[in-house]
């Protein structure tokens, strides 16, 4: 007879409550979180899956660890999947998540003390593209470069000056908080000129990039880096493509650089999105998110919000909120509470502190996973605005949470079991 083995109400009512709570609020609000999504049901079996007991430092074929019978298959069926869905010539899926994948790309190429360039946090950058309070700003000679202040692009000729005057080692250009596409080709010819690896970081836009609503840096940049959990709808974890000349170099930065043991029952999960990414309806989907953001961008707009760059060519919308007299943070508190779920924003040049900014970032990726679209975009719109105008006004909150309720019960989101 085995031991009692028993499931998680019966040996810990306690989380199993927990995790029953989430389940309902992830099922009842409007969540506008750019960076989240829902997982499918798929994709969270094989994250609760025998694979998080197994060690294998090492790589496919060459492991420290006996037993890989089995877990080699899947770090190979990955690699392979995600290899086709990219055009990538190699693929490492070991990552834990974004940062370290950026961090493994500092370890693999650079020394303490190189000049790194990349984008701006307060312009949308990420803290890993050498933000002073990260170790990347910290460890390297971090060169900023930011969003011109007429129209809140970003700005090659200042890009093109700063790498013409520091040459940095490495030049990132990836994103958090842009609503428009990068120009991979211009930033290429930028780190020709000066000698610089190019690497893209695309943790928001990998879904979108698989299902051709935005242009690909694979094969363009040296190195791309990304996590799994964004549009791309997978576990938490992250990826790394590169050439094939710079494989050993990033390989050998992941493990035994930076990290131990992968987190085999995410790789697992991660083969199980790049299969559900590469089927034609997750096309349909990359192309959606963008036209939610859109409409929902057009509406704010009709409203009155400042809509940062006028618009979105991606999945997330960049608003100043200060016209509807509030600040970003009042303003998310308040939508909390009236059941859509965002965050607080600095927006380029924003003269407020950035636990207290002037906006928000509004992301479609979870709305359109749940088959919501233009209308209920509209509908969004005008709860945002509905609460702007009573952000105090707990009655009205509750109105407004419970529409988005009713909204919501006829959208079931994957994943998850009320
Ligand atoms: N935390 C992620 C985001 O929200 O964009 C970036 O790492």
């Amino acid at each position: 007879m085995p031991a009692f083995d028993p499931t998680l109400p019966e040996s810990d009512p306690e989380i199993a409550r927990l995790v029953a709570e989430e389940n309902r609020l992830e099922n009842d609000k409007i969540r506008l979180i750019a960076s989240e999504n829902y997982a499918s049901r798929a994709v969270m079996e094989a994250t609760g899956s025998v694979f998080t007991n197994k060690y294998s430092e090492g790589y496919p074929g060459k492991r420290y660890y006996e037993g890989q019978q089995v877990v080699d298959q899947v770090e190979e069926l990955a690699v392979r999947r995600l290899k086709a869905l990219f055009g990538a010539e190699h693929v490492n899926v070991q990552p834990y998540s974004g940062s370290p994948a950026n961090l493994a790309v500092y370890f693999a190429f650079c020394n303490p003390g190189d000049t790194v360039m990349g984008l701006a946090l307060p312009a949308g950058g990420h803290l890993t593209h050498g933000h002073t309070v990260s170790i990347t700003g910290k460890y390297f000679k971090s060169v900023q470069y930011g969003v011109r202040k007429s129209d809140h692009r970003i700005d090659m000729d200042q890009v093109r000056d700063l790498a013409r005057q520091s040459r940095p080692k490495l030049l990132w250009c990836g994103t958090t908080a842009y609503p428009r596409t990068l120009d991979f080709q211009a930033f290429r010819a930028i780190a020709d000129e000066v000698g610089a690896l190019l690497v893209a970081d695309v943790a928001h836009l990998a879904g979108l990039i698989c299902g051709g609503a935005h242009p690909s840096p694979v094969g363009i940049a040296d190195v791309v880096t990304s996590t799994t959990h964004k549009t791309f709808r997978g576990p938490r974890g992250g990826m790394i493509f590169c050439k094939e000349k710079h494989a050993a170099a990033i390989d050998k930065a992941v493990f035994p650089g930076l990290q131990g043991g992968p987190h085999n029952h995410v790789t697992a999960a991660i083969a199980g999105a790049a299969n559900e990414a590469s089927r034609p309806e997750f096309k349909t989907y990359a192309k959606d998110v963008v036209e939610n953001a859109q409409t929902l961008g057009a509406a704010l707009t009709d409203a009155g919000f400042g809509v940062i760059t006028g618009g979105t060519d991606n999945h997330l919308l960049l608003v100043d909120v200060t016209s509807k007299g509030t600040t970003g943070k009042q303003l998310a508190q308040a939508l909390d509470r009236a059941g859509i779920v965002l965050n607080y924003n600095a927006v380029p040049f924003d003269p407020r502190k950035p636990f207290d900014p002037s906006g928000v970032r509004i992301g479609t990726p979870s709305v359109t996973t749940r088959g919501m679209g233009k209308d209920v975009m509209v509908r969004i719109a005008d709860w945002i605005n509905r609460v702007t105008q009573k952000p105090t006004d707990d009655a009205s909150l509750a109105r407004i949470a419970a529409e988005v309720k009713e909204v919501c019960a006829k959208y079931p989101a994957p994943g998850i079991r009320v």
